[in-house]
């Protein structure tokens, strides 16, 4: 008699990898095919994840930004993260204390986080919810009904509560009180 095991792996970054393998009792030997491609992370526009993005400056990283991340992270199979940059920040009028890299590299820490790209203009969107296979974008409340002109249409845009007591400019205030 023959055995057929079917070891199905899914990765954060792929789909799933099948693959077929046979057990033949002949000669004990084990004969691995595998039964489907992969497909590796967003660029790849394989439909059969679901991707999300947010945008954010990301700054004095707190667990009020994690809780936003965890829950975009839970409306899909992969969070896309578009990280305001330091030029960009000047033009919303914020300088953040840690510089890009140092913010990119704190959001690819967290495990909720796939991908972190830089955000650089306010008319990006578009074209980011293409070049990323977007399903659904997400922002905290605080933008609600900001982006749905440009974005109606092209994917599902959900605006979650903001953690109303934490925020990064209240950090740096009650630093400077201390
Ligand atoms: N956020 C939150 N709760 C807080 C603070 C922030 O849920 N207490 C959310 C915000 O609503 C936002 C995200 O965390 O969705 C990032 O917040 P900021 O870094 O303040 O982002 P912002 O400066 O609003 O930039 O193009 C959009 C802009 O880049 C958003």
């Amino acid at each position: 008699s023959q055995y057929i095991i079917h070891i199905s792996v899914s990765h954060r970054f792929c789909d799933t990898f099948e693959i077929g393998s046979r057990l033949g009792n002949t000669h004990g030997g084990l004969s691995c095919m595998s039964s489907c491609g992969w497909s590796l992370n967003a660029q790849s526009g394989s439909k059969s994840m679901k991707r999300v993005i947010t945008y954010g400056t990301y700054d004095l990283l707190h667990y009020g930004h994690l809780a936003m991340l965890k829950r975009a992270r839970a409306l899909g199979d992969f969070l896309v993260v578009a990280l305001s940059s330091d030029e960009f920040n000047a033009g919303k009028g914020k300088r953040a204390y840690f510089s890009y890299e140092e913010r990119k590299a704190m959001l690819e820490a967290i495990r909720y986080v796939d991908l972190v790209v830089p955000e650089l203009t306010w008319g990006q969107k578009v074209e980011d919810i293409d070049r990323y296979g977007i399903d659904v974008f997400v922002m905290g409340d605080d933008w609600r009904g900001e982006f749905d002109g440009q974005l109606k249409g092209l994917c599902e845009i959900v605006y979650l509560p903001r953690t109303p007591e934490v925020s990064t400019a209240r950090i740096k205030n009650d630093m400077r009180l201390r």
